[in-house]
């Protein structure tokens, strides 16, 4: 899972988190990093020629993110539950997207769905290159 540069700058990584923990999952490894934008491509490579592609690298690049390895029982399935639909609009009470935005674009948090998506963005994220400095903020 990433927390976006809207979720780091409106001050929900600590809700996030313990939404996760409370859930009963194990945050098995944690950073945050100011995302290059040769990272942030690779990370959103499926999207490459949509409309909102350009807009989605420059916004996943404008500050800093917090990535975190998630473990537990079926968790992808059940994080991508808990997070709800891409439409933070649509997203229901009760998700963090329902509950935290009411944009599209800027939806607070991504979560691989599934586990060959969730290697290689981990892949990506904690590899200290993808990192635009140590300490972005
Ligand atoms: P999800 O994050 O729910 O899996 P994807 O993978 O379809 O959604 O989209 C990746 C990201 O691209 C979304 N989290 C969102 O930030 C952005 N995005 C998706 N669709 C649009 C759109 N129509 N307009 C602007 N941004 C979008």
């Amino acid at each position: 899972m990433l927390i976006k540069p809207d979720g780091v700058k409106r001050g929900l990584v600590g809700e996030i988190i313990r939404r996760l923990e409370m859930k009963g999952f194990r945050i098995v490894r944690l950073k945050m990093l100011q995302l290059t934008r040769e990272c942030a491509e690779k990370l959103y490579d499926v999207h490459k020629g949509k409309s909102f592609y350009e807009e989605l690298v420059k916004f996943m690049t404008s500050g800093p993110v917090v990535a975190l390895l998630i473990e537990g029982e079926e968790a992808i399935d059940v994080v991508r539950t808990m997070i709800g639909p891409t439409d933070g609009r649509k997203a229901p009470p009760g998700t963090i997207r329902g509950d935290f935005s009411t944009s599209i674009l800027e939806n607070i948090v991504h979560a691989a769905d599934s586990e060959e998506r969730a290697q290689y963005e981990a892949s990506i994220v904690f590899n200290p290159d993808c990192s635009l400095n140590e300490n972005p903020w």
